[in-house]
């Protein structure tokens, strides 16, 4: 993010609201490298943040409206009463700064209002947490503005209620933390059961490798219901399992842990999914904390497999890029995020990317799908101030 950027995002607020802002924020997107659908079974996941950013201009007020722009989304100013926020009263983008606002009033904050416009690089609907992103930049902004003392991963846990609660999608911490928390050249290695983190180096360049994000254009939505299903599935599973969560499912008693579920078929599927899946991330991190980073490919894949037909969360597009991606030399890929559409990740050697993007560009365009958007990530900063 530019301090033109700052400055661009700066200007634009004076215009709206006929004042310097206060401040200026970011907060990133994020891809995820492995542990998908184990954060709401306070499972491993490994995050990185990506350089694609929200960027929030804001000032506090003190008679208790909130008022909110994104360069974004057409229209003029919203202009709301904090007394009259109400979860799941807001349909629109909106919810996702209000509902910080709400969350922030709830836990005891005293947030009085604010005048705040956004501008976001990150693309939304593309499994890439648009909405984390926006929620955390607003999160942080009030945070420092009000001096309320929160770390990241309080404002994270915050942002996650205004999610689940205000918003209405059960999802888990996985996003929030990852852009709060965030560190340039690292990836995040997090237990989203008690949320301690290690910062794992993940400088892929250094190393003649890179990491391809193929946006496949399908956009997904978690209010939709498909991944409200998949969460129930999985307490489901742990409540059969006599366990708090299918974390505490051992990699090596999933066996017998089948054996116990019987003919649910369908909750058989999840929580394999979950409990290797757990496994992964941490050979993930063995395998990069010894610098076997190459190695890391295979395991990529093997996720993408247990997503595709165990969590069956993929769609005919994320399949494409994975096998055409490996069909032309990739070391690994597999679907990141939700599911549903949204982007696929690519890992591969420097020499291959512009054969394997070419391979995956025309596989997109033989099969009539929409050409795809492909970006390559490196683990960029997470949330912060920028002036
Ligand atoms: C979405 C959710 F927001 C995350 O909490 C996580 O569950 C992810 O899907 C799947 O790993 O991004």
């Amino acid at each position: 993010m530019s301090v033109d950027t700052a400055a661009a995002v700066a200007e634009r607020f004076k215009e709206l609201y006929g004042a310097e802002p206060e401040g200026v924020w970011a907060a990133p997107g994020r891809v995820n490298l492995i542990g998908e659908h184990t954060d709401y079974n306070d499972g491993f996941v490994m995050p990185f943040a990506l350089p694609h950013t929200a960027v929030a201009a804001v000032s506090r007020r003190a008679d208790g409206v909130l008022r909110l722009h994104s360069a974004d989304v057409e229209g003029d100013v919203v202009e709301l009463r904090l007394d009259d926020l109400a979860p799941e009263s807001d349909r629109n983008w909106t919810a996702y700064p209000s509902g910080v606002v709400w969350a922030l009033r709830q836990a005891g904050h005293a947030v009085t209002g604010a005048d705040i416009h956004l501008a976001s690089t990150v693309p939304a609907g593309a499994g890439l947490s648009s909405s984390a992103a926006l929620e955390v930049v607003v999160a942080l902004a009030l945070n420092d503005l009000y001096d309320l003392g929160q770390k990241g991963w309080q404002l994270a846990r915050l942002c996650q209620r205004a999610e689940n609660v205000y918003v209405g999608a059960p999802v888990g911490i996985m996003d929030q933390t990852a852009s709060a928390c965030c560190e340039a050249g690292h990836a995040l290695f997090l237990d989203t059961r008690d949320l301690s983190q290690k910062q794992i180096p993940f400088d892929l360049a250094a190393e003649g490798m890179r990491l391809l994000v193929v946006d496949t254009q399908v956009k997904h939505s978690h209010s939709e219901g498909e991944y409200g299903k998949r969460r129930a599935g999985c307490e489901k599973g742990a409540a059969l399992l006599g366990v708090d969560a299918l974390r505490d499912i051992a990699y090596a008693d999933l066996d017998a842990a089948l054996d116990r579920l019987g003919d649910d078929e369908e909750v058989r599927r999840l929580v394999r999914h979950v409990v290797t899946e757990d496994q992964r991330v941490e050979r993930v991190v063995s395998l990069l904390e010894s610098g076997e980073t190459r190695a890391i490919g295979p395991v990529l894949v093997e996720g993408h497999a247990s997503l595709r037909d165990d969590f069956r969360i993929s769609c005919p597009e994320l399949d494409l890029v994975v096998d055409t991606a490996l069909a032309a030399g990739a070391l690994g890929a597999r679907m990141t995020g939700g599911g549903f559409g949204g982007s696929a990740i690519v890992l591969a050697e420097e020499a291959d990317v512009e054969t394997i993007t070419k391979a995956v560009e025309g596989a997109f365009a033989s099969a009539g799908f929409t050409a795809p958007r492909v970006f390559e990530a490196v683990p960029a900063a997470g949330a912060r101030r920028l002036s």
